[in-house]
């Protein structure tokens, strides 16, 4: 039987690269995803692979920096499922590549609202729905610029050394119920983000996102133990 039969996930930033392969593989192991990102297309792609391979989707296109959108997100899956199993924090942006005297304030705030205020915002909004689940389980996705120092990653880096902080609070929070909250390094990987950072080619290998997304079906199970730990997808 597939591992995640009867489960529900719910996947930002399904739309395309890591949070498309993330989503196929989830869905293709019984989750049933819902799937969020702004993008109608690319959530269709993501939706026709799914049903495809016999799996089960259910598409909201959003801006997850509407926090009353989420809100009303929650109600709507409260209503329709009762619960949530799974959640995913995978939407992200890269902001400018700028010394950190030149980051304009706009830019800033854009990037933090992304990849910060928004994954508080999911977590708020979830919370009691993921403890309706026998298992709850929560990733959201980091980077391994928060582990060097990276000239003119400022932006980027700052904000997702505050989401890995605010994940390993929750964690902490949680280590007496069934909850799980962990953060994923997916490495350095073939998507729209990684051209953005590197427009004449990455000069680094890069991987499928394809390749590196079965940790998302690992830290979903339920039979995970692990929390408020960080996991390297390659
Ligand atoms: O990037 P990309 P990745 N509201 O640009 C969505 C991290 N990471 O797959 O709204 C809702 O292809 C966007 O959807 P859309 C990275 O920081 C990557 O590489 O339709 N959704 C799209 O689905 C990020 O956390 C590498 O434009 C919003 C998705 O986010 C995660 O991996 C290395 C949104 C971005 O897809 C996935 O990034 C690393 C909004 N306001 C960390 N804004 C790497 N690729 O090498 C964006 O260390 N999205």
């Amino acid at each position: 039987m597939s591992t995640l039969q009867g489960r529900i996930a719910l996947i930002t930033g399904a739309s395309r690269g890591i949070g498309q392969a993330a989503a196929k593989l989830l869905a293709k192991e019984g989750a049933h995803v819902i799937l969020l990102a702004r993008d109608k297309k690319g959530l269709e792609e993501t939706d026709d692979a799914i049903r495809t391979a016999g799996g089960k989707a259910t598409l909201v296109p959003m801006d997850i920096t509407d926090a009353n959108a989420l809100e009303q997100l929650s109600v709507v899956i409260r209503e329709r499922f009762g619960k949530l199993d799974i959640l995913v924090g995978n939407a992200g942006v890269l902001g400018d590549l700028t010394p950190v005297s030149h980051i304009e304030p706009l830019m800033w705030e854009k990037v933090f609202a992304v990849n910060v205020t928004a994954n508080l915002n999911l977590i708020r909004c979830f919370d009691d729905l993921l403890k309706k689940s026998d298992a709850p389980r929560a990733m959201f996705v980091t980077s391994g610029v928060t582990e060097g120092d990276f000239p003119y990653w400022g932006a980027y880096a700052a904000s997702k050394i505050a989401l890995e902080k605010l994940v390993e609070t929750y964690a902490s929070e949680n280590d007496k119920t069934a909850l799980k909250a962990n953060l994923i390094d997916p490495g350095i990987v073939d998507t729209r983000m990684l051209a953005q950072a590197f427009p004449g080619g990455s000069p680094h290998k890069a991987c499928a996102p394809a390749d590196m997304a079965q940790i998302f079906v690992t830290l979903a199970s339920p039979n995970l133990q692990e929390t408020g730990k960080r996991f390297y997808a390659q």
